[in-house]
C-alpha cells in the first residue's frame, strides 16, 4: 500500500485537570484552578477522531500515561500522599494527550535508509512534561516495532530541549515523495521560555539521517513566543506542498520562504497578515493549530477549533480565503474546548506519521467500532469533574488508575501496564 498520513491522537487521560503548569501557555495560566471535565474532554477527543474517519483519513491512538506517575515521585524521594501540592500536580498531569509533542517523525522517503524515524521528545522544559517520555517511548516501540520500516530513537539528552513534532514541519509534493523538513527552534521568547533548542533539532536531523540539502532550521520569532506561541504549531502548519502560517511566525521569514520555494516542487504559501489577523487573535483562536489534511475528496481541509469560529478577525479571514478559491478549500470546526483550555488545539492532540498502515501495530489504529469501545470505557470510568484542590484525594486516584487499566484491557494493550508501573 502507498504511504499515507496517519493521525495518532492522544486519548485524554482520566486525570485531565487545570493546574496552570505551563508558563508561556496563556490558556494554561488563565484557567489555572478551574474545575476540569475529564469525561467530556476524552469524548471531545473521540468525536474529533470520528470526524477524521468520516473524512476518510486513517486514524491512530496513543494511550494515557499512568497517573500519578509514582515512579517519578519515587525518584524524587516522595509519594503521591506526601508530595507537596505543586509536585503532586506535576505527577498527575494528563499532558501526554498532546501527541504533537510525543516525538519528531521523519517519513521513510526523507531518510537515507528509507525507514521512518521517530525520536521521542524529552520535553525537558516543563517539569510536568519532562517525565512523559518513558511511557511514550514504550508505546512507540510497540506501535512502530516493525524494524524493517521504523527506527524509534530514545530522547535527545536533556541538555537541550525538544518538544517533538510541534516544532517540525514537512513539505513534500506528495506523502510518498522526498520532502523538505523544517525544524523550528526558539532562541528567546521574551518573558517566556523557548522550549525547542536548535541543538536538539540538529541532533534529530542527524539521527534521522536526513539529507542536509533538504533540511532547514528556522528560528521562531521572539515576538510569537512572547505573545503565547510556545510551540511553532500555534502559528504555522504544513501539509503536502502547502504552508499555512502567520506573517509573524518566523524570525527570518523571507529566507525561509525562499528556501521552501527552492526545495519544494509546487510549494504554496498561505500567509495571514498581522493587519488582518493580529498575532493575539491567532493565538487566542488557535486557527493555525489546525489539522491541515488532504481527504480522499482531494479538497484540502482545515480542521479548526470552535474558538476560531468565535474570533471575528479569524473567521472573516477564513471566509474570504474560501470565497477566493485559495488552496484551503474547506474548513471543518471541532469542539475540543477542554483541551483548548490548557492550550491544546486540534493539531496538538495528534502526531502525524506518514507510513503504510499495514506496518503499524493494529492495536494503535482505530475504526468506528474501536472508537465506540473507547467511548464506552470513558463514559463508564472517566471522572466527570476534577476540582484542583481534590487532585490527590485517594478515592480519585484509585478511580484514575482503574480507568486507565480498563482502557488498556479493552484495547488489548494490558502489557503497557507492566512496562511502566
Ligand atoms: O505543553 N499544556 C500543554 C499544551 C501543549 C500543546 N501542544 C502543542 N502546541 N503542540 C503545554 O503547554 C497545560 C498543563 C497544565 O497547566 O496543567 C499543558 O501542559
Amino acid at each position: 500500500m502507498a504511504l499515507v498520513e496517519i493521525n495518532f491522537d492522544g486519548i485524554v487521560g482520566p486525570s485531565h485537570n487545570y493546574a496552570g503548569l505551563s508558563l508561556g501557555n496563556l490558556a494554561s495560566t488563565r484557567n489555572a484552578g478551574q474545575v476540569s471535565q475529564p469525561r467530556a474532554a476524552a469524548l471531545e477527543g473521540v468525536a474529533k477522531m470520528r470526524a477524521n474517519l468520516d473524512l476518510g483519513l486513517v486514524q491512530g491512538i496513543f494511550l494515557p500515561h499512568p497517573r500519578p506517575n509514582r515512579a517519578w515521585l519515587a525518584d524524587l524521594g516522595t509519594t503521591i500522599d506526601e508530595a507537596e501540592p505543586a509536585l503532586a500536580a506535576n505527577a498527575m498531569s494528563a499532558s501526554a494527550m498532546w501527541a504533537a509533542n510525543a516525538a519528531t517523525v521523519s517519513p521513510a522517503p526523507d531518510t537515507a535508509d528509507r525507514k521512518c524515524h521517530l525520536t521521542v521528545a524529552n520535553l525537558r522544559t516543563m517539569p510536568h512534561r519532562s517525565h512523559e517520555w518513558p511511557a511514550t517511548l514504550a508505546q512507540l516501540q510497540i506501535a512502530f516495532g516493525d524494524a524493517a520500516h521504523f527506527t524509534v530513537h530514545a530522547p535527545i539528552p536533556p541538555a537541550f530541549g525538544d518538544e517533538g513534532a510541534a516544532n517540525h514541519m514537512r513539505l513534500a509534493p506528495a506523502y510518498g515523495e522526498p520532502g523538505a523538513e523544517i525544524f523550528v527552534y526558539g532562541v528567546s521568547g521574551g518573558a517566556f521560555p523557548a522550549r525547542q533548542h536548535v541543538e536538539a533539532s540538529k541532533a534529530i536531523a542527524r539521527l534521522h539521517r536526513l539529507d542536509p540539502a533538504r533540511t532547514l532550521f528556522a528560528e521562531q520569532s521572539e515576538q510569537a513566543i512572547a505573545a503565547g506561541a510556545f510551540h511553532n504549531d500555534v502559528v504555522a502548519v504544513a501539509n503536502g506542498p502547502l504552508l499555512f502560517a502567520h506573517e509573524k511566525a518566523f524570525a527570518q521569514r523571507d529566507r525561509l520562504i525562499a528556501d521552501c520555494e527552492r526545495l519544494v516542487p509546487g510549494f504554496e504559501l498561505v500567509e495571514v497578515p498581522d493587519s488582518e489577523v493580529p498575532l493575539a487573535d491567532a493565538i487566542a483562536s488557535y486557527v493555525f493549530n489546525a489539522q491541515l489534511v488532504s481527504p480522499a475528496t482531494g479538497e484540502t481541509t482545515l480542521i479548526v477549533p470552535a474558538e476560531a469560529q468565535e474570533t471575528p478577525s479569524v473567521w472573516n479571514w477564513l471566509q474570504r480565503h474560501l470565497a477566493g478559491n485559495g488552496p484551503i478549500r474547506r474548513v471543518e470546526v471541532v469542539d475540543v474546548r477542554q483541551s483548548m483550555a490548557n492550550g491544546g488545539g486540534p493539531a496538538c492532540l495528534r502526531l502525524r506519521v506518514v507510513a503504510d498502515p499495514e506496518t503499524v501495530d493494529p492495536r494503535f489504529l482505530v475504526d468506528e467500532a474501536r472508537l465506540g469501545a473507547i467511548a464506552e470505557i470513558v463514559e463508564r470510568f472517566w471522572p466527570q469533574a476534577i476540582a484542583n484542590d481534590e487532585l490527590t484525594q485517594p478515592a480519585l486516584i484509585r478511580d484514575i488508575e482503574t480507568a486507565r487499566r480498563a482502557l488498556l484491557d479493552a484495547l488489548d494493550l494490558g502489557e503497557l501496564a507492566a512496562i511502566v508501573p
